[in-house]
Order: C-alpha cells, then sequence, then structure tokens
C-alpha cells in the first residue's frame, strides 16, 4: 500500500510536495480534494484539513509541504537537491516565500477585501519581500543553488507562478527578467508536467490514482 497525498492541484504548497514526489521518483496514491467539501478522511488525518497531506499505511502524517518535500529527497536524491539547498542563506529564501511574500501576494491578489492599501502597494511590497532578493541571485546563476535546480527553487517557484499570475501583463513588462527566465523554465519544465497531472476529485472507494503517473508506454 502506498502513502497517500491528499492535494489540490492548484494549491501552491501541494505543487511543491508533488514537484519533490516527482523529483525523489516516491509513488503514493493521489486524493484530489476540493477545499470547499473536504472528505472526511483528510479532516481524520489531519485536523487542520490544509493540503498537501502525506499519509502512511502505518498512520503517520506529515501535514505540511516543506516536510513533505524533505521526506520525499531522503528517499531519493539523485540530482543533490537536498545538498545544494544547504548552501547558505537558501532556506531563509522559503522562509520568506512562506512568510512575508505569501501575505502580500494574498493581499495583491485580493487587494478587495484590504482597502487600506492598493493592489499596486501590496505588490511593492512583495516585490520587495522576494522577488528582488531572488533576481540578485538569478542574474548570476540560472539556478537559486547555482547551474541546476534544488528543493529551494521547487519550493518558491509555485509562489512565484502565482504572483506572476494575478497580472501577467505587468509581469512580462517587469524588470524582474532573471526571476522570469527561472520561472518560465520552471513553468514549462517536465518536472511541473508531471506535478500539474489533472485528476478527478477523489471520492471515498475510488481506485488509487498511482502518483506520478506511471510514463506512458512508447509505441
Ligand atoms: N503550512 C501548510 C499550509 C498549506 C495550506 O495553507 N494550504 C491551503 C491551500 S493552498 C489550504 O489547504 N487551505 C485550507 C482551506 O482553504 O480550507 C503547508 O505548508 O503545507
Amino acid at each position: 500500500m502506498l502513502p497517500i497525498l491528499y492535494s489540490f492541484r492548484r494549491c501552491p504548497y501541494a505543487i511543491r510536495a508533488r514537484l519533490a514526489l516527482c523529483q525523489a521518483g516516491v509513488a503514493v496514491q493521489l486524493r484530489e480534494v476540493v477545499l470547499s467539501d473536504k472528505p472526511a478522511d483528510l479532516l481524520a488525518a489531519s485536523a487542520a484539513g490544509t493540503v498537501p497531506v502525506l499519509q502512511f499505511v502505518h498512520g503517520e502524517v506529515i501535514a505540511h509541504s516543506r516536510e513533505i518535500m524533505q521526506w520525499a529527497l531522503e528517499q531519493h536524491d539523485a540530482d543533490g537537491w537536498l545538498e545544494r539547498a544547504g548552501a547558505p542563506g537558501l532556506r531563509a529564501l522559503v522562509d520568506l516565500c512562506d512568510g512575508d511574500f505569501k501575505q502580500a501576494l494574498d493581499r495583491y491578489k485580493y487587494a478587495d477585501r484590504h482597502p487600506g492599501r492598493s493592489a499596486g502597494a501590496w505588490r511593492d511590497q512583495a516585490v520587495a519581500c522576494l522577488v528582488e532578493p531572488l533576481e540578485a541571485r538569478l542574474a548570476r546563476s540560472p539556478q537559486l543553488g547555482g547551474d541546476r535546480p534544488c528543493l529551494v527553487d521547487a519550493a518558491i517557484f509555485p509562489f512565484v507562478r502565482q504572483f506572476a499570475g494575478v497580472d501577467a501583463a505587468w509581469w512580462a513588462a517587469s524588470p524582474w527578467a532573471a526571476t522570469r527566465r527561472w520561472h518560465d523554465a520552471w513553468a514549462g519544465g517536465a518536472l511541473m508536467a508531471q506535478a500539474m497531472l489533472r485528476v478527478p476529485r477523489w471520492r471515498p472507494g475510488d481506485p488509487p490514482t498511482l502518483f506520478p503517473a506511471a510514463a506512458p508506454a512508447t509505441p
């Protein structure tokens, strides 16, 4: 019996977990949930009811995306994603992403719910706290930890993707050329194609959905 991953396709936390599972080649049973109608099995596994949640056969649960990434890569990490992520200052970027950047991103996305400041002001704040530090690094190397990707790229990319998607025209014309290049390489990469597999909503009793999907048979 494979571990179960409760997931939501567009959730950036779930995307980073799926990216790490794909990179590690660790197989799980994927259960796509609807956040407005969470399955009882998800709530029984993790009362917080957030996704992603990884549940093992013997009942153990990992309910945080960064810990799921870490666990997956500890199983198999042929390309050194964990080692490169240990470079000075890199993990602190993930803290920024999940903290100040995520808060500014949510306010930029839903600026009408935060009438005290304009969407542009929240966007400027998001840029200052994460995009500028990313740009400084990505102007020097194609990935955050050097020439090749690591856990930190995969942890941060889904949030930058969401930020870029709020106003795609603004993002396309923005001065963050190195970050855009990095974003586009991840967005169009093979790992994202694998991680963004479309599956129907899971319902109790459904047959397991294997993730990552088995490679299609070559003709
Ligand atoms: N700290 C958690 C946060 C996960 C999270 O907040 N996920 C959102 C979806 S993007 C969620 O499940 N929200 C609960 C809800 O909308 O009811 C993690 O890193 O996995």
